[in-house]
């Protein structure tokens, strides 16, 4: 059994559509602090209200599905987090406590993501290593620099079978992301469809490490099926399909639809985050030690996200 909470977010959805076609939908508990998305994991999963900054929420929900494994998604995104930084650390880091507790009692394995956003600005830019200097500015940077060093701690001081990524930022087309730095990514395709053109709120040479979300849905299960013998880092890898800037993006657009026009508004806040980050990182440790191989580049995403959006739009 697997147990996904914030299964209403941009990932919960995806993954838990995916889940339930590898193990079988009786399988897959999903939960959310809100019902209003409810629809989209119906079909695929036994949904159940929980908050999971609420210990003895998460604590009733793990003890009556007894899941052999929790996908912990429930979080503030960086540019959310910002606005909000005492709420954003309670919020992620009160319910990944929770979750590791009711884990380590019921012996539950646990994928908790992390994110680029773990680096900060005296992390070296370009191919980032798996292991180096983690001093970032954002406060959802450091909760999930907090995030990974607790997921180490569980499993180095209590066993617990601890394991996760670094996401870059995520390109989807089933949910919308909330609050993230890298949403432009997202949004510039609907925009695209709906307008034929976009206003970009990162600057045109921002450069950030991106992934398709079938790309990351597929990580994240493979990551949880690997063989731990042979797992060095566990909880942090790094994991990335492209590395690309706003102009990449438009200009592989334009191959579909030679009219699309890309123009620029700063938003300054989040700007700031995102010249926080790296601008490409080393998912090597990624790949020799669990497989991670990514299938989407930028113009294979590029050709299914506009296909699919503009079928959504009829
Ligand atoms: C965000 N999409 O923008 C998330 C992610 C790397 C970016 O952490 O906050």
């Amino acid at each position: 059994k697997v147990l996904v909470t914030g299964a209403l977010g941009q990932i919960g959805s995806e993954l838990v559509r995916e889940l339930a076609k590898r193990y079988g939908k009786e399988n897959i508990i999903s939960s959310d602090i809100r019902d209003d998305l409810y629809e989209k994991v119906r079909p695929y999963s036994t949904f159940a209200i929980a908050d999971a900054t609420n210990a003895l929420e998460v604590e009733r929900l793990i003890a009556k599905y007894r899941p052999d494994t929790v996908y912990h998604l429930a979080a503030i995104l960086s540019a959310s987090a910002e606005e909000r930084p005492l709420m954003a650390w309670e919020i992620n880091m009160n319910s990944l406590v929770n979750v590791l507790e009711s884990s380590r009692v019921h012996g539950c394995s646990v994928f908790v993501p992390s994110s680029i956003g773990a680096f900060g600005p005296t992390t070296p830019k370009e191919n980032t290593p798996q292991v180096t200097i983690q001093r970032p500015t954002s406060i959802y940077g450091v909760t999930k620099v907090a995030g990974e060093l607790l997921c180490d701690y569980y499993h180095y001081r209590f066993g617990i079978d601890t394991r996760g990524v670094r996401f870059p930022g995520l390109i989807s087309n089933d949910t919308l992301p909330g609050g993230g730095t890298t949403d432009y990514a997202v949004d510039i395709y609907y925009s695209a469809i709906k307008e034929g053109k976009y206003s970009s709120f990162l600057s045109a040479d921002t450069r950030l490490d991106m992934m398709y979300m079938p790309d990351a849905i597929n990580a994240m299960i493979k990551i949880m099926e690997a063989d731990p013998s042979k797992m060095k880092n566990r909880n942090a890898y790094n994991i990335t399909a492209m590395s690309i800037t706003p102009e990449d993006i438009a200009a592989s657009i334009k191959k579909f639809m030679p009219e699309f026009e890309l123009t620029y508004h700063e938003d300054h806040m989040r700007q700031a985050i995102a010249d926080s980050w790296p601008d490409s990182i080393d998912a090597s440790a990624a790949k020799e030690e669990w497989g991670f191989s990514p299938e989407y580049d930028l113009d294979a995403m590029t050709k299914d996200m506009l296909d699919t959006i503009s079928k959504k739009q009829k």
